[in-house]
């Protein structure tokens, strides 16, 4: 297997997180054998919830481990860990979702990927194009973001390193126009994906939602079944304020999933677990770093494990 691709490499990159939280739990077997009482398990729920993982589903898997103690299951911290990894793998195998392109459908299977700035749309895009390339599938990328300065040029640079063209206009332009020009393009060369890059703001605004509702127009007036996927990327090191993104973007625009990125640099990857739970939506993906290889398909068992610390 290469290096980072296994569940060992998400092991290692969601150190921060499991480190958080990993201390707070040893911090329940401080005293050595724990009688798990009603007020051990309410110290339990404290912590997950400041790892982020948000209240009710921080609730729900400190009730399910309550049945376990009842039975004198959890006597060790390794314990607590595995019975916590598999409750939470089961809470979160319905946001597995591999993204999967027919080939052969003689339309190009398109993405759109939204988000607020800064958190990793462009990255996630061109590590996208990267996966579908090493599938086999021929991409275009689309440069919707005509809103900042150095964006067209920066998803042309991983174009380039890629290579994969690229649709773009000037700075300025009309971002549905790209789109549609896009569209037209990527029908006519018979490509199998297109990934279109969107803008962000720095605030959720008014004129970014109406933006991406005209560039969605756009797409499904060239194609109705378009666009294929809408993905959310939110940047895992804002906590319970993605779940607000993912409230916002999924009001606007129909999304199809949410990938969290920068999981390598935050200790509040469990927002992940509050995301599916809150959202409903599929985590198709996690970002764990810079490079192209860093985007992971998410498992809810070998993500869960290495949340609370079980070495696969
Ligand atoms: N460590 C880490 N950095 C990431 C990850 N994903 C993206 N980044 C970095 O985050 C920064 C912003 O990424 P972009 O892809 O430009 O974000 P964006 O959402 O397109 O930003 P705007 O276009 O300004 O809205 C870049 O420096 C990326 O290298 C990740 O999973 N881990
Ligand atoms: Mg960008």
């Amino acid at each position: 297997m290469k290096r980072g691709s296994s569940p060992a490499g998400l092991f290692s990159r969601l150190q921060k997180t499991r480190d958080a939280l990993s201390g707070g739990l040893a911090g329940l077997f401080g005293r050595g054998h724990v009688v798990f009482d009603d007020a051990v398990f309410d110290e339990l729920e404290d912590q997950l919830i400041m790892a982020d993982l948000g209240v009710s589903a921080s609730a729900e898997v400190v009730n399910a481990l309550r049945q376990h103690s009842v039975l004198g299951k959890i006597e060790t911290l390794d314990a607590l860990r595995g019975v916590l990894a598999e409750h939470l793998a089961s809470m979160l195998s319905g946001a597995e979702r591999s993204i999967q392109v027919e080939s052969g459908s003689g339309t190009p299977f398109v993405t759109l990927m939204v988000g607020v700035n800064g958190v990793g749309k462009t990255t996630t895009a061109a590590k996208l194009a990267a996966r579908f390339q090493q599938s086999g599938h021929s991409v275009m990328l689309a440069a919707c973001d005509t809103f900042r300065a150095a964006a067209i040029e920066q998803l042309q640079v991983w174009g380039e390193r890629l290579s994969v063209p690229v649709i773009a206009q000037s700075h300025g332009a009309d971002a549905a126009a790209v789109a549609h020009d896009a569209m037209r393009a990527a029908q006519a060369r018979h490509t199998d994906v297109l990934i279109i890059d969107s803008a962000g703001r720095q605030h959720i605004n008014a004129d970014l939602m109406a933006q991406l509702q005209k560039i969605r127009r756009v797409i499904s007036t060239t194609d109705p079944t378009a666009p294929h996927e809408t993905l959310l990327v939110v940047d895992g090191g804002t906590g319970q304020n993605a779940l607000s993104q993912a409230a916002a973007f999924g009001e606007a625009v129909a999304l199809t999933g949410v990938c969290v990125t920068k999981l390598d640099g935050t200790a509040r990857g469990g927002v992940v677990v509050a995301l599916a739970r809150q959202s409903g939506l599929p985590v198709p993906f996690l970002g764990v770093g810079e490079a192209l290889e860093d985007l992971r398909p998410f498992q809810a068992l070998p993500f869960s494990q290495a949340l609370v610390g079980v070495d696969p």
